[in-house]
């Protein structure tokens, strides 16, 4: 099974990674846990340059191939032979962020990210989406304890409330794949909610 996460900044993604992969652990299931833009070499410096390098004009469209460009070495080393040897493959964020941040952040039309997607995925898709929804200004709220912000994190409310509604509009067209865990409430909470979907996807297939 492949089982991204997705959502916007500061809704605990990686406060409930943990969380997920430990579930994962105590259900029996041998679990590779990777992330994007990263994963591998390549991916991790295309991060770098991405996040960090404030200093680079990286164009919308550059940005959303140097995504590719990482996911297809990601795809290629790490997430296709880890599926292949019957693990899960727990992502932190993939195509559905590009969908979400170059698509409806950056105004790329959502058919020419599909294209890529076939091209460099071809029928490689998540089983699972754990979509965590959170209002931007708390997201903001949250994420704003951190230290300095990255590239993405300079963007203002407009471009973030663009994320989340291509966010949600994807998880309202695929609502099997993609569900959407109330990021809102309490951390037990948030935790009860991933389980029962844990529980149901997870455990159904057996
Ligand atoms: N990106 C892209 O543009 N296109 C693509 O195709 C891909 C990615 C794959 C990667 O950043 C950036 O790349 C991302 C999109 C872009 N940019 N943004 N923004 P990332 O995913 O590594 O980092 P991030 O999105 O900035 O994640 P984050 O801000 O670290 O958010 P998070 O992981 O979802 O949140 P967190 O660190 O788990 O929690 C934030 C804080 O809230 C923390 O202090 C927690 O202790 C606290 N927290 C968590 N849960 C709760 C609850 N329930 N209550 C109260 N407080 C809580």
């Amino acid at each position: 099974m492949f089982i991204t996460l997705e959502g916007g900044e500061g809704a605990g993604k990686s406060t409930n990674l943990e969380f997920v992969r430990q579930w994962l652990q105590r259900a029996g299931r041998d679990v590779v846990v990777t992330r994007e833009p990263g994963g591998t070499e390549l991916g991790e410096r295309v991060r770098d340059i991405l996040l960090h390098r404030r200093e680079l004009q990286i164009s919308a469209e550059s940005e959303m191939l140097l995504m590719f460009a990482a996911r297809a070495e990601h795809i290629a080393r790490v997430i296709r032979p880890a599926l292949a040897a019957g693990k899960i493959v727990l992502c932190d964020r993939f195509t559905d962020a590009t969908y979400a941040y170059q698509g409806g952040g950056r105004w790329i039309p959502a058919e020419r990210i599909a294209e890529i997607e076939t091209w460099v995925q071809g029928d490689l898709r998540p089983d699972l989406t754990l979509l965590f929804d959170l209002p931007v200004e708390a997201g903001r709220q949250r994420a704003g304890q951190r230290s300095e912000p990255d590239r993405f994190e300079q963007e203002n409310d407009d471009f973030f409330t663009r994320v989340r509604a291509t966010y949600l509009a994807r998880a309202k067209r695929e609502p099997g794949r993609v569900r959407v865990i109330d990021a809102g409430q309490s951390r037990e909470d948030v935790g009860r909610q991933i389980a029962a979907v844990l529980q149901e996807v997870v455990s159904g297939r057996g």
